[in-house]
């Protein structure tokens, strides 16, 4: 970094944490962000905005026991941290996989914090996970350890302070079984402690499509700003099969866009006619299933073990929906090579720093995680103002208030891209469009 204050600060991250490479990928891209601008800010470093915005206002981790199938006592590692409140009680997702560790959850607490900048709505950002591998447990199993892992956390979270919800490995039955044992412990039903409950106990109609869908609306954005074109008649590659991809999936296609590949961490189907979501959503919402079962139902679909070749397949649009760092410099070539025009993220940090260095170089414009996918955690606060309300909108309602929010989030990190001198830098925009919210925030509420 050419600022000295900027790489200071950066040189400290590393210095003190130094083996958390996925938490020094994001601070390096936020740091760098700021280059043509720390300058105009002197008051950053003199109250050590910077030093403080880089640091977790606290982590906890704790231990998880739980008894599996066989009686036998199982242990795992639970950590939530709580990264920044300025604006906002802590929110942000829990995440169970096994490449879940301190670093992992830094990382997208730090994400979180930015995105949650973004929204326009009250929330600051923190994260949480376990190492648990939820993949062939048992429905009883999972229970006893969601039972278990909020156990522990519960005496950390609540509606005024930090607000869990989904990620990789966490869907709706998961939140279930967490906000049950919640009612146990705390003896009250507190809607809000919890989001992406299910629709009878106070879950927001839209919460399970609103991170896909606003993938889609925010690249609509891109596409007319940056491309002068649309969805219509466009092929795509959506990747992963969970809960973002499915609905990523779904409203690409609903805007008239061609799905013809997606995958899950063993492999990848190509359909050269469209990908049949009803197959997808069968095979992995209902049965739980493997992506290659796909080619075994489908006519005329193949699949191809290995997800990281996805890309071999050449599409318009690209639309990363699966995990961090998937897309590499080897991916970024031959989605340059076969055609594309525009990327958004839809997982966090799905790209590699030399990936969007490459893809920018090559003009293709890339759509940040923190303001691509903040489709999910926007309507999560909208479920949680349902539940201060006691109300619930219609699905009508939620989707009009989140297409305002993807547009609004678009329009500022476009914006703020323009005022840095980085014009259609989307990654740039949005880091500088959230934190001079946040800073600000930061500021007049003096040290702490
Ligand atoms: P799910 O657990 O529903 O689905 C995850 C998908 O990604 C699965 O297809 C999974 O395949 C694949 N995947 C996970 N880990 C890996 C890996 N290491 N390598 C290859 N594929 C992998 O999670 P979500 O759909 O909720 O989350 C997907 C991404 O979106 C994550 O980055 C998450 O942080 C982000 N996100 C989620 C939001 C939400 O509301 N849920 C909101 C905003 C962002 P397999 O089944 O084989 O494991
Ligand atoms: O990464 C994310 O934005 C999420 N996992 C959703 C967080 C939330 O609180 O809804």
């Amino acid at each position: 970094m050419k600022n000295a204050y900027l790489q200071r600060v950066y040189d400290q991250v590393l210095a003190r944490d130094p083996n958390e490479p996925e938490f020094h990928q994001t601070v390096h891209e936020f740091l760098s962000s700021l280059e043509n601008l720390v300058d105009d800010h002197p008051e950053w470093e003199k109250n050590g905005i910077l030093e403080r915005f880089v640091e977790p206002d606290r982590i906890v981790s704790f231990r998880v026991s739980w008894v599996d199938d066989e009686g036998k006592v199982q242990i795992n590692r639970g950590w939530r941290a709580q990264f920044n409140s300025a604006i906002g009680p802590y929110k942000g997702g829990i995440r169970f996989h096994p490449s879940v560790n301190q670093s992992v959850i830094k990382f997208l607490a730090f994400e979180m914090v930015l995105k949650n900048g973004l929204t326009t709505l009250p929330i600051g950002g923190g994260k949480g996970g376990s190492d648990f591998d939820p993949h062939g447990k048992s429905d009883g199993e999972i229970m006893r350890f969601c039972q278990a892992f909020i156990t522990e956390l519960y005496r950390y979270i609540g509606q005024f302070s930090d607000i869990p919800a989904g990620d990789i490995g966490v869907g709706a039955r998961e939140i279930g079984y967490m906000f049950g044992q919640l009612k146990r412990i705390n003896g009250q039903f507190q809607s809000a402690i919890l989001t992406g409950k299910g629709l009878t106990y106070g879950g927001s109609l839209m919460r399970t499509e609103a991170t896909g869908y606003g993938i889609c609306y925010y690249t609509q954005e891109m596409l007319k700003k940056l491309c002068s074109t649309e969805f219509t008649g466009k092929t795509v590659i959506v990747t992963g099969s969970g809960n973002v991809a499915i609905y990523c999936a779904e409203k690409v296609r609903q805007l008239g866009g061609l799905v013809v590949a997606m995958s899950d961490s063993n492999g990848y189907v190509y359909d050269p006619d469209g990908i049949k979501l009803d197959v997808i959503k069968d095979i992995k919402l209902n049965r739980r299933g493997r992506i290659k079962l796909y080619a075994d139902e489908v006519p005329g679909a193949t699949y191809t073990e290995g997800c990281r070749n996805i890309w071999d397949v050449p599409c318009k649009i690209a639309l990363p929906c699966a995990t961090q760092n998937e897309v590499g410099a080897e991916e970024a070539k031959k989605i340059i090579a076969g055609g594309c025009i525009a990327l958004a993220e839809g997982a966090n940090m799905p790209c590699t720093t030399e990936a969007v260095e490459m893809l920018h170089a090559a003009g293709i414009p890339v759509g940040p995680a923190k303001a691509a996918n903040a489709g999910g955690v926007s309507t999560s606060a909208l479920e949680m103002t349902q539940n201060s309300i006691r109300m619930s909108w219609s699905f009508e309602e939620v989707d009009e208030r989140l297409h305002a929010i993807m547009r609004s989030i678009f329009q500022a990190s476009y914006d703020a891209s323009v005022a840095v001198g980085k014009p259609g830098n989307l990654v740039v925009g949005a880091n500088v469009a959230s934190f001079l919210k946040i800073s600000q925030a930061m500021l007049e509420q003096g040290i702490y």
